[in-house]
């Protein structure tokens, strides 16, 4: 391959690399502009993977770009240390955490420096250092302080298998996100960030991303948070002194509510239910309690509930609705109970008919009887058997009907939400303490930030962390018990962990004065870096991290801390890397080893191999991949450097026009490409100059030729942002100084953009009487116009009519005249 030797240029580089130092991001203000180019940080389970090759690879083109463009570029690196598989190593090692979290993390820095992402390695961090870890516990206590972070005891999902608390977006399907076993439900104390006062906030500020986030994603957040509109209504209850209120999204049917539902594990339904129900009560909610969410949410499954044998009264006709418990109401969502409207609502008929409660239409859709059918008719209609709401549709009747309720005090307009306070305590040994200490006289105490940060015990490993349903904290006593900070009496340390989606929360802004030791960041370096200009990272992380970053942001900025209310400007999903069609798995063995296709191709054929396959949201079949396309056109690359003159500064302007017009276009749709994340595309439009310049050398003006010159460097430089090694080699052979990523941008000539004309002969009868310069993509349509325009040919044709015009673009134009 012309002496091209991939691994002898990512040795010699390499090094030369890390003393230059190109990627520093500067803290001063130097007139450059600043961009903030922020990968997802990996989690170091062992090494690199080729998920991480191509995410890592798309996220180095724009930071990359603007190192080019000359900006002041912060693209920096570092690892979420903390979680449950450090641990479950531990245990099985009989180690420490922090030996397999660390190692983990070398190995990956030693693959990150051969892979060469245009990282600033002086601001590395890891959540899981003392360093980092002490102000996300400043954090927590700043939350604790606005009322932001609670305890409160409640049913909270657990697995059985980790033996710790999941949040509820941590299940999925009713299953652990991490080990797959099915969540059971227990009722525990634990900690919750109120996530729930910024659910307006979260759904508004989206505005501010729409175009620039995928769309999917900004969906996935609005579904997640779900919104819904609607009125809460009290009803009294015979024998209560209370009336009960229930929500509704379609007080328009309020008439046509038959009965009333409590979920059978609230509290309310123990309370009221009559004495001669109690035992069937018991014995039907304990078997409630043992269900999955899954199970209880299945619209297939047929319903069960019992009666609770009480009453409530409609608020609007006084008409008496028995109360029922059942396990499809959930505990958790508006207050926990409803108004239930058969002929309107599937799972109410479903109940009804089960349990033969009554079914009256209030909303006549055209749909037959939902009581003779089985199947509810949801849909808009206008109203019957309601009284002051009849013959409104369901719009006019929903604001009228909530009108009333409110001029009567039994009811208001509301909002209620799907998501729910985030739950962030974890039983486990390998994660950030919560700097809470109990006290029997004082309660919750804060610890003062003055003994922050609260580190982990030590002495604790290997079996001394597996799971048994208490945090693996307890067990140290000595770390447990302390003083109180408040009054000095004896009380104990809060035992459990953050979530690891806290210490991700708020990774991006310590990027910004990594090493600060007056605050979790410094407000002044933020202000200047953020927000993040392009955030990179898997759609896996499209709801959580997300979310939970834009809701720390918020808090943030209520804080007083930063002045933007959206962490991230621009998001980019990578696709998935999977082979022969599937996802990569050790059972279906088609795992491709990142180490192994380095070490056969090098690091610029791998990414090149990665960024060209396709757009980068797309997933890549590894299948398809020409590696060895790439490694030749990689050799091509090297040997025009060589063979180029290494006579750096001639005058261009001399050279060969033909070819200078292919790099000024070059130049500029490349552009156009990289500022659109047409990455693919871009490559191919290098390939293209390259291919233009080897025929040049071989068949036109030789290599000596200033253009030759010049589309040689426009490669180097254009080729640094996806193979950085052989666009640096290449550059130096061409006789310029390193780094490449400094070279500048090149910016096109806009008078070699002007389309080249195409000479088109225009005929009469077969006689040429004109010739037209025109743009060789002309349409069929223009060029006849044209032709017809010209004063040459109406000269010619002296007003005769015209029997027909053939128009073969760009060429030729016959025109027929009539005889
Ligand atoms: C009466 C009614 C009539 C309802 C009708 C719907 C259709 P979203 O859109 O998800 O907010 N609901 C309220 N609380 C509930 C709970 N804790 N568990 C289960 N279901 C609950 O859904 C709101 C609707 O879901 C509410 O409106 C209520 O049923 C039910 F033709 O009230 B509706
Ligand atoms: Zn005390």
């Amino acid at each position: 391959n012309d002496g091209y030797d991939p691994r002898a240029i990512q040795d010699k580089w390499q090094a030369r690399w890390e003393e230059l130092e190109p990627f520093k991001a500067e803290e001063k203000d130097d007139g450059r502009e600043r961009r903030y180019a922020l990968d997802m940080f990996p989690y170091p389970s062992g090494d690199l993977h080729m998920g991480h090759a191509e995410a890592f690879a798309i996220g180095d083109v724009p930071a990359r770009y603007w190192f080019q463009r000359g900006f002041n570029v912060l693209h920096p690196i570092g690892w979420d240390s903390f979680g449950l598989p450090a641990e479950n190593a531990a245990i099985k090692r009989n180690s420490h955490p922090a030996e397999w979290t660390y190692d983990n993390i070398e190995t990956q820095a030693a693959s990150f420096r051969r892979y060469a992402p245009s990282f600033d390695w002086s601001r590395r961090l890891h959540t899981s250092d003392p360093e980092y870890y002490k102000w996300t516990q400043w954090l927590f206590l700043r939350f604790y302080e606005r009322g932001l972070a609670y305890r409160k005891g409640g049913n909270v999902n657990w697995c059985p298998k980790d033996q710790t608390v999941l949040a509820n977006e941590q299940v999925v399907g009713g299953h652990c996100e991490r080990c797959g076993t099915l969540v059971e439900k227990r009722v525990l104390t634990q900690w919750y960030f109120k996530i729930t006062d910024y659910a307006d906030r979260l759904l508004d500020d989206m505005d501010q991303l729409e175009g620039k986030w995928p769309d999917r994603v900004l969906l996935m957040q609005r579904n997640w948070i779900g919104r819904s509109t609607g009125a809460d209504v009290d009803f009294v209850i015979e024998g209560r002194d209370e009336p009960v209120t229930v929500y509704t999204t379609r007080p328009d049917t309020l008439y046509g509510a038959t009965f009333m539902v409590v979920a059978a594990d609230a509290p309310l339904a123990e309370e009221i239910c009559a004495p001669e129900h109690r035992a069937a009560f018991e014995a039907y909610r304990d078997e409630v309690s043992r269900e999955s969410e899954i199970e209880r949410l299945s619209a297939e499954r047929e319903k069960t509930g019992v009666f609770l044998g009480r009453y409530a009264v409609n608020p609007v006709n006084g008409e008496r609705l028995p109360i029922w418990a059942s396990d499809y109401v959930l505990a958790d969502y508006g207050h926990g109970v409803i108004m239930a409207v058969p002929a309107h609502d599937q799972r109410d008929l479903d109940f009804a008919l089960k349990f033969g409660l009554p079914v009256r239409v209030v909303v006549d859709t055209g749909q037959p009887d939902p009581a003779e059918t089985g199947v509810a008719t949801p849909g808009d209609g206008a109203i019957v058997n309601s009284g002051p709401i009849d013959g409104l549709s369901k719009d006019d009747a929903i604001a009228r009907i909530t009108e009333i309720l409110e001029e009567r005090g039994t009811g208001r307009a509301s909002v209620n939400y799907r998501l729910r306070d985030w739950l962030v305590s974890r039983q486990r040994f390998w994660g950030c303490p919560i700097p809470i200490v109990h006290c029997e006289s004082c309660g919750e105490v804060p610890v003062p930030d003055d003994q922050l940060p609260v580190t982990l015990p030590e002495g604790l490993r290997g079996a001394d962390l597996a799971p048994k349903g208490t945090s693996p904290l307890a067990a140290a006593t000595d770390w447990v018990n302390v003083s109180c900070p408040k009054c000095g009496g004896a009380a104990t340390r809060d035992t459990d962990t953050m979530d690891t989606f806290v210490d991700s929360s708020w990774y991006f802004f310590r990027y910004c004065s990594p090493g600060y030791e007056d605050g979790p960041f410094d407000v002044e370096q933020v202000r200047k870096w953020m927000p993040v200009d392009q955030y990179t990272g898997g759609v896996e992380h499209a709801i959580l991290h997300l979310l939970y970053s834009r809701f720390f942001t918020k808090v943030l900025y209520d804080m007083g801390m930063v002045d933007f209310t959206e962490p991230f400007r621009r998001l980019l999903n990578q696709g998935q890397v999977i082979n022969q069609g599937k996802a990569m798995s050790k059972s279906l063995g088609n795992g491709v080893d990142l180490g192994e296709q380095i070490a056969e191709f090098g690091v610029d054929v791998v990414r090149l191999a990665l960024l060209f396959a396709g757009p980068p949201e797309d997933d890549i079949d590894w299948a398809d991949v020409s590696t060895h396309g790439m490694s030749k056109f990689l050799s091509r690359v090297h040997r025009i450097a060589t063979e180029v003159s290494s006579a750096p500064g001639v005058d261009v302007t001399s050279g060969d026009p033909a070819l200078r017009r292919v790099t000024a276009r070059t130049i500029d749709e490349t552009t156009t490409q990289i500022e659109n994340q047409r990455f693919n595309v871009a490559i191919a439009r290098i390939m293209e100059l390259v291919s233009a310049t080897r025929k040049a050398i071989d068949s036109g003006p030789g290599p000596a030729d200033p253009a030759v010159r010049e589309a040689a460097e426009t490669v180097a430089v254009m080729l640094s942002l996806f193979a950085p090694y052989t666009a640096e080699e290449a550059w130096e052979l061409l006789g310029r100084e390193a780094p490449v990523i400094r070279a500048g941008w090149p910016s096109a000539d806009p008078a070699l953009l002007v389309e080249e004309a195409v000479t088109c002969v225009v005929q009469i009868a077969g006689k040429v009487r004109d010739r037209l310069e025109v743009p060789p993509g002309i349409t069929e349509q223009d060029l006849e116009r044209l032709a017809l325009d010209s004063p040459k040919i109406k000269d010619a044709l002296g007003g005769a009519e015209i029997a027909k015009v053939i128009v073969r673009p760009p060429k030729i134009v016959n025109i027929v005249p009539k005889r």
